[in-house]
């Protein structure tokens, strides 16, 4: 049975194309830089916005047209929006997918139905997985949706609420390994706090740091060779999320030893909540080896929380994939659709119209990207900017063998300092300019 009889299978037709249904720059087979576009970008399809997102919003509830729903939370529906997952992402043609534990399959009267019932799903999946060849980028646990997580999980007040989401999380790695996914994401959740006068931030941020640590462990016990990866967020649902951003999240991680064992999953939209630019997360990150994946949607320049839309902003995908080509690659990782259609856009065809949409700004902006990196005109202009650490003082404060005293001589010789050059910010961004096209 098709689930989306008028859909095709999506054709690469080229930029002139005006057939909605068709890709205009993301063509899979196509080469940039020695690669296929489709190892570039990795896209993955996220469960929980496309299988599992109705459209409600706090004013309202769910109005997105899915005919195929029955409107039950029985396992037979699970099983069957597999088939329709499936359908989509072959169509669609992407190489990846990604799950909470509970998108894939809702939870029964107590823990053990609820993993017998995962289980199930999960067979489901694999043997989808090996009839239409897609993968499992990452899995992770909702330790967020459930009334027992109404203080956090494991930073909740309630131990339980820690051995509970342990479990949780122990199952979803095994699920996770079962099905082949090469990453495991953990984002925080209801991990922070709202009010301090009901919170002990330490013994909080400790017992994040424990269950993170006995999460490697057990990922070792198992052998499970996937990445783990730390999803920063600074903001919703609470008001201090303790993983508020790359730069707190590797403070975090080296507090507590735990910088070996993680990377991040960077997403657009928590980095422009957290103030930053997603070049400057991904910057930072890529700095110190840590960008390990990438939840790619945007946000909205007016609206001050998390809108997860999709990613059509050619100026933001084309610095994304600069920083991603600068890396040479994402490794495990990949740009995972973190993105839900507007309320407003309730019918099954949108799901189509927003993937291929963001495919296509992905592809056009690593198309961007590479013809910037070819040309070399900022990077040159960058390593200019920074010739006097080449060679003479520069040279000597980096390899170490200046000191206060040295410098003190070299400059009391010198009198004053080279003369400083303009920055030529808008130059650059001219320039910039140029490549989009
Ligand atoms: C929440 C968010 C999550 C994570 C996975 O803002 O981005 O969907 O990506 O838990
Ligand atoms: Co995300």
């Amino acid at each position: 049975m098709a689930f989306f009889p008028d859909v095709p299978t999506i054709p690469f037709e080229g930029p002139d194309s005006t057939n909605p249904l068709a890709f205009r720059h993301y063509d899979a087979a196509a080469v940039v830089e020695g690669k296929t576009m489709a190892e570039h970008l990795r896209f993955a399809v996220a469960y929980w916005h496309t299988f599992r997102g109705t459209g409600a919003d706090p004013f309202g509830p769910g109005c997105a047209v899915r005919p195929w729903e029955d409107g039950s939370h029985s396992l037979a529906m699970d099983l069957k929006r597999v088939d329709v997952a499936f359908e989509f992402m072959g169509k669609l043609g992407v190489p990846y997918y990604c799950w909470h534990d509970r998108d894939i399959s809702d939870e029964g009267a107590n823990l053990a139905e609820t993993n017998k019932r995962l289980d199930t799903v999960v067979a489901k999946l694999k043997e989808k997985q090996a009839e239409t060849g897609i993968k499992l980028l990452w899995g992770t646990a909702n330790l967020f949706s459930h009334p027992r997580f109404v203080h956090g999980a494991s930073t909740s007040c309630n131990a339980d609420a820690f051995a509970f989401a342990a479990a949780q999380v122990k199952k979803a790695i095994e699920c996770t390994k079962e099905l082949g996914g090469v990453n495991y994401v953990f984002w925080g959740g209801r991990e922070g706090y709202h009010t301090l006068n009901n919170t002990d931030l330490r013994r909080e941020f400790d017992h994040l740091a424990k269950f993170l640590h006995l999460a490697v462990d057990y990922k070792k016990t198992i052998g499970f060779t996937g990445q783990f990866l730390i999803e920063p967020k600074p903001k919703e649902p609470t008001t201090h999320q303790y993983d508020s951003d790359c730069a707190a999240c590797m403070a975090f991680l080296k507090t507590y030893g735990l910088d070996q064992d993680f990377k991040f999953n960077v997403e657009t939209n928590h980095a422009t909540l957290a103030g930053h630019t997603m070049a400057h997360e991904l910057t930072y990150a890529s700095s110190y080896g840590m960008l390990g994946s990438i939840d790619a949607n945007r946000g909205d320049e007016l609206i001050g929380w998390d809108t997860d839309q999709f990613p059509t902003n050619l100026y933001q995908t084309a610095q994304v994939m600069l920083a991603v080509l600068n890396q040479g690659g994402l490794g495990s990782g990949g740009l995972n659709f973190d993105a839900k259609l507007r309320r407003e856009s309730f019918e099954p065809i949108d799901l189509f119209y927003a993937h291929i949409g963001g495919m296509d700004a992905f592809a056009h902006g690593l198309k961007i990207a590479a013809a910037m990196r070819a040309d070399g005109v900022v990077k040159g202009m960058l390593t200019k900017r920074y010739a006097s650490w080449d060679a003479g003082v520069g040279a000597e404060i980096e390899a170490g063998t200046a000191d206060f005293a040295t410098l003190e001589k070299y400059m009391l010789a010198k009198g004053d300092i080279t003369p400083n050059t303009s920055g030529r910010q808008e130059l650059l961004e001219n320039i910039v300019n140029r490549y989009l096209r």
